[in-house]
């Protein structure tokens, strides 16, 4: 065995130089780096293919931790290209004095955990061993080429490059005949380039990509002087933003927009560049096909405009596969380069590539005489390059064997099974939608922090646990299904460009945002869903969360919308507002408007007298309106063959408690009187709130029980029952999601206005819950008023009221009006039907019973 070290790293790319950095500088580690390549660079040593360049812009595709870095490198193009990005990796490389920490030429074999000594021995092909106790893995997602599939390429007589292994010296195509294979983001920036040089070139393609320039340009002085000068502020935004990057986020749907609004939105990005098309744009092109068509139809256009030949157009068009679910390209000159003569368009969906012969291509259809063939045919993407590195984990088990049906990942950072092993941007990270760099400082930081913690505790080791990795998992694939991603085919995002790959979730949807609130999160709870030394942390609550929740979350987040204790009144409002376009519309049926009090009646179809459910909409007594509650209210009437009364109140703090009690309970008292003018029968009549309208519901029921008011049923969504709840909800979800305990706080402010609490606030402080009506109380599991609203269930039922119970899982408060988004929130409707539809004797129920029940006689 040769020598100990504290932590291996393997791959000396942005990665691998900022690992060793932060582990041996900041934490006093003893680092040993292992890189293939003569030097550091990682993909821009490898892939130096003419054309090669980032395309997030350099001032954002580079480290963001050291001020110094960002202050001393000029970058020299926006979007700079290989070369230069290289000589910055290696200029880093020497600024942190992290060479010496690697040997180069090295290639990892293989690599064993051991239990006995909790270590991993690393085997290097130069025929060295040594031993570490930990591994940070900085191989990168795309490393690894995807092996040749055709027959013949050592026959070839020509010369044959892989792009992402690409020679050191610049290759001269003068007056060759060049073949390349392949159009996704490498062919796309290496075609025009080789064009410039090549006598003839045939370009084979398969899959039609959608293409939007880059508008690469040269960084101006004054440009440079700003974003020295605003960098801190740009990075901070960067890390806020859906793609890593500080472009503006979308905030409109397309299907919301025209035709005109779409071609002007989408000609101001066009002429911008970059990821901006997508990122900026609309904010469902990725959910929903006919929002995406808006685009894929508008990136069509512009092909058909820039392609002269219109057959060799239609074939550019791509046709098979939504925008963006493949991983978009940007191009320079890339169509104008198919109006050269000397450049030619081979289809090879219809006759696919069969082999390489000796004197170039051949597909089933024709062959290809030429002098070079370039293969930019793509990588077998996050797990291979994991894979080639030989791993062994717990109980002898192989991380072959372990995913072999696809990754599992915690976090995309970290496997079951296999201790002390760190995967910077592994498999189910958020890196393949989140600007490279930034998401690499994200994983080398959390890295390192989960490191010191097991220093600091004196473990052994540290391991995802394996409920970790199911949820996470689970919520990958979740939030995976419903983006429009999975519906292409052959894209590496779903694994499925290498055959024979398990098609699965290779990343983590959400964007920055939400996956670094979840690592925050996860840190926050001291490393919650990893184990030290055996001892487990729960998994966290974002990440048990329903894959539509976080989504959701996922989508306010990268919107920049404010967390509600941050905003004004005016603010307030205006969000819970827009829950009325967040809802799936209702059904049509008669809607009554009434003036005092304010209400709306939903009638449905029926023979009087129908029963009766009067609604009160939540917005934390100082917020919300019948236009949110508009929606639920069409379902619950529909659903129930009941009218549903959906009654306003007065808002708070213009009209302070007790105004929206008296107004709840003066809407019963009229309803009791007057809804026979509707349909409806007073004698079965049920209060239903949401939220703070659940907590105005429950008072409401107690001011019926003490006025003598007979109530069929109270069905309580989410209620907040007392603003003096201590209760472990509060505590687990004391920073939401969505509602916190300092927005909760802020608005039962607003609503008391310094008065003294009384029952007719905190309806759990009755002298007396007896007689009450039946009730129904749905919770939420990740909501600070969970426990106060379970806690008054317990007390009614020991008052001898009859309760039923639901507790949602994964859902948050709030989810009622998140009906378009979050499929679940259905089972809010379900759970009430249910027992209103007894508890009313509605004529459904009735219906009902006649056909469950055979006839007497
Ligand atoms: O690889 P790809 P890439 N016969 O998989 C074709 C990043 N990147 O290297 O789609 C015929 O996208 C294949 O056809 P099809 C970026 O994240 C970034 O271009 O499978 N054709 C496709 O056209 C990018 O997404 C930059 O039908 C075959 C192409 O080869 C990722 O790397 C620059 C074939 C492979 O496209 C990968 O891009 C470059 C066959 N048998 C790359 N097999 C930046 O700008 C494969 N193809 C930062």
């Amino acid at each position: 065995m040769g020598q100990d070290h504290d932590v291996v790293v393997v791959g000396a790319g942005f990665s691998g130089l900022y690992a060793v950095h932060k582990l041996r500088d900041e934490l006093g580690l003893s680092v040993q780096g292992f890189e293939t390549a003569t030097g550091p660079g990682g993909t821009w040593y490898w892939n130096r293919y003419p054309g090669a360049r980032c395309d997030f812009e350099s001032v954002h595709y580079s480290y963001s931790f050291s001020e110094e870095l960002q202050r001393e490198w000029e970058w020299t193009e926006r979007f700079a290209a290989q070369p230069e990005i290289l000589a910055y990796l290696e200029w880093a490389a020497d600024k942190l004095d992290v060479r010496r920490a690697f040997r180069f030429n090295t290639r990892v074999k293989s690599m064993t955990w051991d239990d006995a000594t909790a270590r991993w021995t690393v085997d290097t092909d130069d025929g060295q061993t040594c031993s570490a106790r930990f591994v940070v893995s900085c191989v990168g997602g795309l490393s690894v080429a995807k092996e040749p599939e055709f027959p013949g390429a050592e026959t070839f007589e020509g010369e044959l490059y892989w792009t992402s292994n690409w020679p050191h010296e610049p290759v001269d195509f003068t007056g060759k005949r060049v073949a390349v294979v392949g159009t996704g983001s490498t062919g796309i920036q290496a075609i025009p380039e080789i064009a410039k040089q090549a006598v003839h070139l045939t370009v084979f393609q398969r899959t039609a990509n959608y293409a939007a320039p880059l508008r690469n340009a040269p960084v101006e002085p004054d440009q440079r002087r700003w974003n020295a000068e605003h960098h801190a502020e740009v990075r901070a935004r960067s890390r806020e933003r859906f793609v890593g990057a500080p472009y503006e986020p979308a905030t409109r749907s397309a299907l919301a927009a025209t035709p005109e609004e779409h071609r002007a939105v989408y000609n101001k990005y066009w002429e911008r560049g970059g990821f901006p098309l997508l990122a900026s744009t609309f904010t469902d092109l990725l959910f929903d096909e006919r929002a995406n068509e808006t685009i894929a139809e508008y990136i069509r256009e512009r092909i058909r405009e820039r392609v002269k030949d219109p057959a060799t157009a239609e074939l550019l068009c791509p046709t098979d596969h939504p925008y963006g679910t493949k991983r978009p390209p940007f191009e320079t000159d890339y169509y104008e380069t198919f109006n050269l003569p000397h450049v030619e368009l081979v289809d090879v969906r219809p006759a696919p590539i069969e082999a390489i012969t000796p004197t170039g291509i051949k597909t089933s259809a024709a062959s290809y005489d030429v002098d070079v063939i370039v293969l930019a045919t793509g990588f077998d993407v996050f797990t291979r390059p994991q894979l080639n590195l030989g791993i062994t984990g717990r109980g002898g088990i192989t991380l072959d064997e372990k995913w072999a049906e696809g990754p599992a990942s915690y976090l995309g950072l970290q496997v079951a099974g296999f201790p002390n092993l760190f995967t910077i941007i592994g498999p189910q990270s958020a890196a393949a939608l989140y600007n490279v760099p930034l998401a690499i400082e994200d994983h080398v930081d959390f890295t390192a922090a989960v490191i010191a913690r097991a220093e600091t505790d004196g473990a052994q080791n540290v391991e995802a646990t394996p409920e970790a990795e199911r949820t996470w998992g689970r919520l990958t694939e979740g939030m995976l299904d419903l983006t429009l991603l999975p519906r292409a085919k052959g894209s590496w995002y779903m694994g499925d460009n290498i055959p024979g790959k398990p098609r699965a979730a290779y990343l983590f949807p959400s964007g920055a945002p939400l996956y670094r609130a979840i690592c925050a999160q996860v840190q926050e709870r001291g490393f919650a869903g990893f184990a030290f030394d055996g001892a487990e942390t729960p998994v966290p609550p974002l990440v048990r969360l329903d894959p539509a929740v976080a989504m959701f979350l996922a989508g306010m987040l990268n919107r920049g919308i404010k967390p509600l204790e941050a905003c004004t009144l005016e603010e307030t409002r205006e969000l819970v507002e827009s829950f009325a376009l967040l809802q799936a519309p209702g059904p049509e049926l008669r809607v009554e408007a009434v003036d005092k009090p304010r209400a709306r009646i939903y009638v449905p179809e029926g023979s009087a007298p129908l029963p009766v459910v009067v609604f009160f909409h939540g917005g934390g007594w100082v917020a919300g309106s019948l236009n949110v509650a508009d929606a639920p209210c069409r379902q619950l009437a529909a659903r129930l063959g009941a009218v549903v009364v959906a009654a306003g109140y007065r808002l708070a703090p213009d009209h302070p408690f007790p105004a929206a009690t008296d107004d709840t309970f003066a809407a019963i008292e009229w309803v009791q009187e007057h809804i026979g003018e509707y349909g409806g029968d007073p004698r079965r009549i049920a209060v239903m709130g949401e939220s703070a309208g659940a907590n105005l519901a429950a008072v409401a029921a107690l001011r019926a029980r003490d006025a003598g008011i007979d109530l069929a049923a109270q069905v309580l969504i989410y209620p907040p029952i007392d603003p003096a709840a201590l209760t472990a909800s509060r505590e687990e979800f004391a920073d939401g999601p969505f509602l916190s305990v300092a927005a909760g706080d802020m608005m039962w402010g607003a609503y008391l206005s310094g008065a003294e609490v009384t029952p007719l606030a905190a309806p759990s402080r009755a002298a007396s819950l007896a007689g009450l009506p039946p009730a129904l109380v749905i919770t939420v599991e990740h909501d600070p008023t969970r426990d106060e609203a379970e806690g008054y269930a317990n007390a009614l039922a020991e008052a001898g009221v009859p309760v039923e119970h639901r507790r949602l899982d994964g859902l948050i408060h709030g989810v009622l009006n998140m009906s378009a988004f979050v499929p679940r929130a259905a089972e809010i409707h379900d759970a009430a039907s249910d027992f209103l539809i007894e508890r009313l004797a509605s004529d459904f129920l009735i219906e009902r019973l006649a056909s469950r029940v055979p006839s007497i006689g």
